[in-house]
Order: structure tokens, then sequence, then C-alpha cells
């Protein structure tokens, strides 16, 4: 059986074609602004496969260093752009949590990209769930328990997916084994964008 962690909600089609294609055009925009960059693992500095940049007051970034949330594009030094309104919709409705993200990851995949199992710490609010939308090509997502090694399930993520990853789930391993190129038409060149919403620092007490 091919159960998913606790508080992991699989949400397929959520967004349908319309609400996808605005999305995508709000995510060009963020692109224009905050080029996308590749990432280098910390120490050993290899490139990640993936491309990837943010919108939001902080975003998530990689280098020879370490992995870090920074309010400053590595590249351009500017701050990154604000989080679509869209998303911060999306977030409300999905999420159950009562403070707003911080930090939207735009992750792009080409068709040969590939996110290794890992578990996302970086944030030091972990009561805060992760939300993350899928457009253009379909992959292939991988997810384990809080242990590495462990079993994994995996599932095909499609364009207008959302996964909410909260709970037990929230420091699950997770990666993307592969993408189907070609299964969307979406994006005009192909491939595959992630977007994760995410709450960074601790929320001050009510
Ligand atoms: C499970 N992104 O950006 S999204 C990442 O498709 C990341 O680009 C993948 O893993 C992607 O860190 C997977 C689904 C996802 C996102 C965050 C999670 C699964 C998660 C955080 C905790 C557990
Ligand atoms: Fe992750």
């Amino acid at each position: 059986m091919n159960v998913l962690p606790k508080g992991v909600r699989h949400l397929p089609g959520f967004l349908d074609r319309a609400a996808q294609q605005a999305l995508v055009e709000e995510i060009r925009a963020v692109v224009a602004a905050a080029p996308l960059y590749r990432p280098q693992m910390p120490r050993t500095g290899k490139p990640f496969s993936v491309r990837m940049t943010n919108c939001g007051d902080l975003g998530w970034v990689a280098d020879r260093t370490g992995y870090r949330y920074q309010p400053l594009h590595p590249e351009t030094g500017k701050p990154w752009p604000a989080i679509p309104e869209t998303l911060l919709d999306l977030w409300r409705g999905t999420s159950a949590y009562p403070h707003l993200p911080e930090a939207c990851l735009v992750n792009f995949y080409d068709e040969t990209a590939r996110l290794g199992l890992h578990q996302d710490r970086d944030e030091a609010d972990l009561d805060a769930p992760v939300v993350s939308v899928s457009l253009g090509d379909a992959c292939l997502f991988r997810i384990g328990g809080p242990v590495k090694g462990g079993r994994t399930t995996s599932l095909k993520l499609v364009s207008g997916d959302v996964l909410v990853l909260g709970g037990e789930g929230r420091l699950a391993f997770h990666g993307v084994d592969r993408l189907y190129p070609g299964t969307s038409a979406l994006l005009r060149k192909g491939g595959r964008i992630n977007l994760t919403l995410r709450r960074v620092t601790r929320p001050m007490a009510l």
C-alpha cells in the first residue's frame, strides 16, 4: 500500500488550467525581476541540476558556504520580489496555519534535472507546513519518513497539483527522481516549475 506520511495531503488538480496559466504569468514576472540561478552544494560546490529563484521577504539559497535564507538575490544583490497575492490566497486556503509564508522557492526542472532525497530543515518554524504547487511537465516524486534509508513511496505530480506537507510529514525525506518530458503544454519550452511556500521565522506569540 502506498500511504503518504501522516500530515501530507495530496490535492490533485487543485488548480484548473486557467489558474495554472495565470500563475505561470506571475512566475514569469518573478523570474524577470529575480533571474533563475544554479545553486551549489555546500563544501563541494557541485552545481544543482535544478535552477532556482525566490519571491518573498526571504529566499532559500545554497552555495559553497551552506544552505540559508536571505533577503537578497545572490547574483543581483537585489531584494526578492513579493509573493504574488494568488499564492498567499492558496496558502490561506490550504495551510491551516495562522501566519503568512515568508518565502516562496521557485524550482525549475529541465528534462534532465533531479532533486536527491533530502529533508527541509533550514526553517526556524517547523510547525508551519510547506505548501507545494506543481506546474508544467509531470514528475516522479518520492517521499519517505523522517529517517534516511527507510521505506519510500512514489507518486506522480502533475500540473495543477498541490501538496501540503505538515505534521509528521514536515520532516519527511523527499526528492524528485525524474521528469516526464512532453506531458504538459503549459510551458512553451517544456520543463517543470515547483513552487514551495514556507514560513521561515517563528512568529511572535499573540
Ligand atoms: C516534503 N522540492 O524545494 S515539492 C524543495 O518538486 C523540494 O521541487 C521538490 O523538495 C520539487 O525542497 C518537492 C514537495 C515537497 C516540498 C517540501 C517538502 C515535499 C516536502 C518539505 C517537507 C517534506
Ligand atoms: Fe524539499
